[in-house]
C-alpha cells in the first residue's frame, strides 16, 4: 500500500500473528480494498483490510454501525441454520481498542476476515454461478426481510432514488464544471428522452403499491462470494448501502452487471447486449429463495426494476464524467462515458424485449 506505515496499520487490529504482506485486491469501484497476511507457527492467515471512501461516506461511526449491526444479524442466523459464519457472512476485526474501525487522524479502515476458497466473479462464467448468486442475494432479501429497519442510518439518502438522480444529472449538465457537456450531447439527449423511466418505482414506493424495505442496494455478481469447491453461493459482501431500499432495485441491479454479454466498461458497445436467457436463469434463483417475503406487485415490477437501475446506473456513470469522474474510481480517459455507454445499450435492448421479460415472470 503506497505511502503507509502498514505494520502500524495493520498492528492496530486484533490480528493472528505478524504482518508479512499487503497487496490490493479486487475491483470495487468505491473503497480502497487489500489482501493483507500474517503469519503465526509458519501458518498464513489473510484479512481483508478497506480505506473507507470518506467522501462519499462522511460519517463513517454510522456507516459502521450499520455494518455492525448487519453483520451480526447475519452470523446469528447463519449459526442458527447451523452454517459457518467466518465463511457465510463478513466478519469484522475488531480494533486492538474494541472498534469495528480505526482512524489515523485522516482516514478510516476496517478490517475483514477474508473468505478462502471463494471467489467474487467479475462477469458470468456459466448460468449456473448466476443461478447460485440469485439464490444468494434472494435468501439474503429473505433473511433482511425480519430486520428492524429503524436500527440504520440511510447513510447515503436517496441512493436509488431515481428522481433524484436525474435531478442530480440535469444539475451536472448545467454546471458542466468540466466543459465536457458539449462532446455528450447524444448521451445527454438519450438520458432525457428516457427521464419518464425515473418514476415507475420510486412512484410505486411513494403511493405505498410496493413496501420499502431493507436491501442491499448494491447487488451486483462481485459482491456476493461463490464457494469454489461447491459452485454454491456462500456469502453476500459490500454492505455498506444496506438500507431502505426496494426488491425490485436488488433485482434489477444483478440484472444490470450479470446479464451483460461484455464488460460493464467494454468500450466496444457493439459488443454489449442483453443476455435474455440469464435474465431467466436469475429470475428462477431469485424467485426460488426470495421466499413469501415478495408480494405480488413487487413482483410484477421486477422487470421495470432491471430497466431502471441499468438506466440510473448509466446517467450516475455519465454524471461523473460531466463532474470530472469524482466518485467511481477509474483507470483510463473516458472511463465513466464507456461505462455509461454500455448501460445505455443494455436499456435498448431491455426495452425492446420488454414484453418477454414481463411474460417470464408470469
Ligand atoms: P467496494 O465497495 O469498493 O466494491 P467491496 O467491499 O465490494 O468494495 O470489496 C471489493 C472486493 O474485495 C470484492 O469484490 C471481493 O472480491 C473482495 N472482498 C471483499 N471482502 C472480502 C472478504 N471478506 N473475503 C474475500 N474477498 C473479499
Ligand atoms: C459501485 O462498490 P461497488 O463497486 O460494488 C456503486 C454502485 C454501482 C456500481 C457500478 C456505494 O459499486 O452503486 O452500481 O459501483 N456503489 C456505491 O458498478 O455507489
Ligand atoms: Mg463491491
Amino acid at each position: 500500500m503506497e505511502n503507509f506505515d502498514l505494520v502500524n496499520l495493520v498492528g492496530q487490529f486484533q490480528i493472528q500473528g505478524t504482518f508479512s504482506a499487503c497487496k490490493r485486491y479486487g475491483e470495487g469501484h468505491i473503497n480502497d480494498t487489500f489482501k493483507v497476511t500474517a503469519e503465526a507457527d509458519g501458518k498464513e492467515t489473510h484479512y481483508i483490510l478497506q480505506r473507507i471512501n470518506n467522501r462519499l461516506f462522511p460519517d463513517v461511526e454510522k456507516l459502521m454501525h450499520n455494518i455492525e449491526l448487519v453483520t451480526d444479524f447475519c452470523r446469528r442466523s447463519v449459526l442458527a441454520r447451523g452454517g459457518d459464519p467466518m465463511r457465510e457472512c463478513l466478519t469484522l476485526i475488531r480494533t486492538k481498542d474494541g472498534k469495528a474501525y480505526y482512524c489515523d487522524g485522516k482516514d478510516y479502515y476496517r478490517m475483514y476476515v477474508f473468505i478462502e476458497n471463494a471467489t467474487s466473479y467479475q462477469s458470468v462464467r456459466a448460468p449456473r454461478d448466476f443461478y447460485e448468486s440469485a439464490v444468494a442475494f434472494g435468501n439474503f432479501a429473505n433473511l433482511l426481510a425480519d430486520f428492524d429497519a429503524s436500527q440504520l442510518y440511510e447513510v447515503l439518502p436517496d441512493f436509488h432514488n431515481t428522481k433524484v438522480r436525474y435531478a442530480n444529472f440535469l444539475a451536472a449538465v448545467e454546471k458542466d464544471i468540466c466543459g465536457r457537456a458539449k462532446e455528450v450531447k447524444k448521451e445527454i439527449g438519450w438520458v432525457k428522452t428516457h427521464s419518464d423511466l425515473c418514476g415507475k418505482i420510486v412512484d410505486a414506493i411513494a403511493s405505498g403499491e410496493i413496501p420499502l424495505r431493507v436491501t442491499h442496494n448494491d447487488t451486483k455478481l462481485n459482491n456476493v462470494m461463490l464457494d469454489d469447491e461447491t459452485g454454491k453461493g456462500l456469502a453476500v459482501i459490500d454492505l455498506d448501502t444496506v438500507m431502505p431500499g426496494s426488491l425490485c432495485y436488488d433485482f434489477g441491479d444483478s440484472i444490470r452487471f450479470g446479464c451483460n454479454s461484455a464488460a460493464e466498461d467494454e468500450p466496444d458497445t457493439e459488443k454489449v447486449h442483453f443476455v435474455f436467457d440469464l435474465y431467466k436463469t436469475y429470475l428462477d434463483g431469485y424467485l426460488s429463495a426470495v421466499g413469501k417475503c415478495i408480494t405480488q406487485r413487487e413482483k410484477e415490477l421486477l422487470p421495470w426494476g432491471a430497466v431502471l437501475m441499468t438506466y440510473e446506473c448509466g446517467m450516475r456513470f455519465l454524471t461523473d464524467y460531466l463532474e470530472g469522474d469524482t466518485y467511481f474510481r477509474t483507470h483510463r480517459e473516458r472511463h465513466n462515458l464507456d461505462r455509461a455507454h454500455t448501460q445505455f445499450k443494455l436499456v435498448d435492448e431491455m426495452l425492446a424485449c420488454f414484453d418477454e421479460m414481463q411474460a417470464a415472470v408470469k
